[in-house]
């Protein structure tokens, strides 16, 4: 006996992935649906060798299903998540539209995979960049609370999609031909330039993927006032996002303490090669499952701060491996189905 499942989104580069996950990780599907917008139903995709037709999404998808991994942006999982957890299936949502509601758990496995037992039908997959700042930081986090976070990000093409990856490609060669490159899928060009993430703007200066970095990590590490400020950067990198992470504790930590606790951890590869000056890079990461952390150095200008690089694929554990992640915790925890009545009112915020 199986899970049947769904996967709303499939024909994103993190539906895609979720697809090879699926496969690889021999999670025990016994059905799989493929459903998209009605612009991508009839496209064909490959399961296991076996090929699919991808679905429109209507309000009987989600019949007999018992889960449903949800990768197609807010909007769509505000319009269907309530829907297929009505329909009695566990939904992993890895959109903002659920993350800081207080009755949906937001899990990284690897960090508070207790949470996931107070779902009522619908578990969050935090943003990438927070996902990967996290595996790097809650290790040392447990062992000696962070007062401060301060964090960059060098943020992949992959983030905003297939589309935007392709559209570096495309943008580069239009460069190199000596022709205006195309920004569709981004404001910019992203080829031969970077610029602060086009994330809407707040208030108080900050974009959301910068805000969700905050309020996310504050929520997954179950410390409300933690300190943090981000600067989120796209840079012309098709896969794998990079960091760099300023963490300032109470008292010193010692580079080589935050250096063996990272070596142990999992889902975390230290990738130091000080001699050679060679420390993670996008390249390392892009198409692995840990994220690849080094550069590990005490602050010159806090005797309490320690400095911290990393690059992580931004699909997989940033997306798509943590999502399944989640499902196979689901299974072994709890089974999929919710306890709580899952037709209670979610509230649904961005
Ligand atoms: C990016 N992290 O790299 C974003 C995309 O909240 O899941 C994903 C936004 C999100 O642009």
């Amino acid at each position: 006996e199986g899970v049947r499942v769904a996967i709303l989104g499939a024909t994103g580069a993190v539906g895609a992935e979720l697809l090879e996950l699926l496969a690889t990780r021999s999670f025990p599907v016994a059905e799989l649906k493929l459903l998209a917008s009605p612009q991508s139903a009839g496209k064909m995709l490959n399961f296991k060798g076996e090929p699919l037709t991808v679905e429109a999404v209507t309000s009987e998808s989600f019949r007999d299903i018992d889960l449903v991994l949800a990768s197609a942006g807010s909007a769509i999982s505000k319009a269907w998540a309530q829907t297929a957890v009505e329909s009695g299936a566990v939904t992993i949502d890895n959109s903002s539209a659920f993350r800081m509601d207080p009755k949906v758990p937001l899990v990284i496995p690897e960090i508070n995979p207790q949470a996931i037992a107070t779902h009522h039908g619908i578990v969050a997959n935090p943003n990438c960049s927070t996902i990967l700042m996290a595996m790097a930081a809650y290790p040392l986090h447990r062992e000696q609370p962070i007062r401060r976070a301060i964090v960059a990000t060098y943020q992949s093409a992959s983030g905003a999609g297939a589309r935007a990856m392709t559209e570096l490609k495309t943008q580069a060669r239009s460069i190199l031909d000596g022709k205006a490159p195309p920004t569709e899928a981004f404001p910019f060009p992203l080829a031969f330039n970077v610029f602060p993430h086009n994330s809407d703007l707040s208030d108080n200066g900050y974009c959301q993927e910068e805000l969700k970095m905050v309020y996310e990590t504050r929520k997954i590490f179950g410390v409300p006032d933690l300190r943090m400020t981000a600067t989120c950067v796209r840079v012309p990198v098709l896969r794998a996002h990079s960091e760099a992470v300023n963490l300032e504790f109470d008292a010193p930590f010692p580079a080589s303490r935050a250096r063996a606790l990272l070596a142990d951890a999992p889902g975390v590869t230290l990738l130091e090669d000080w001699q050679a000056n060679r420390f993670p890079m996008p390249i390392d990461a892009a198409g692995q499952d840990d994220v690849f952390v080094g550069r590990i150095r005490q602050d010159l200008s806090h005797p309490c701060g320690l400095e911290l690089w990393l690059s992580g694929d931004q699909i997989r554990k940033g997306a798509a491996l943590n999502a399944v992640q989640i499902a196979e915790l689901l299974l072994r925890e709890r089974g999929l189905r919710p306890t709580a009545a899952a037709t209670e009112n979610l509230v649904r915020t961005e």
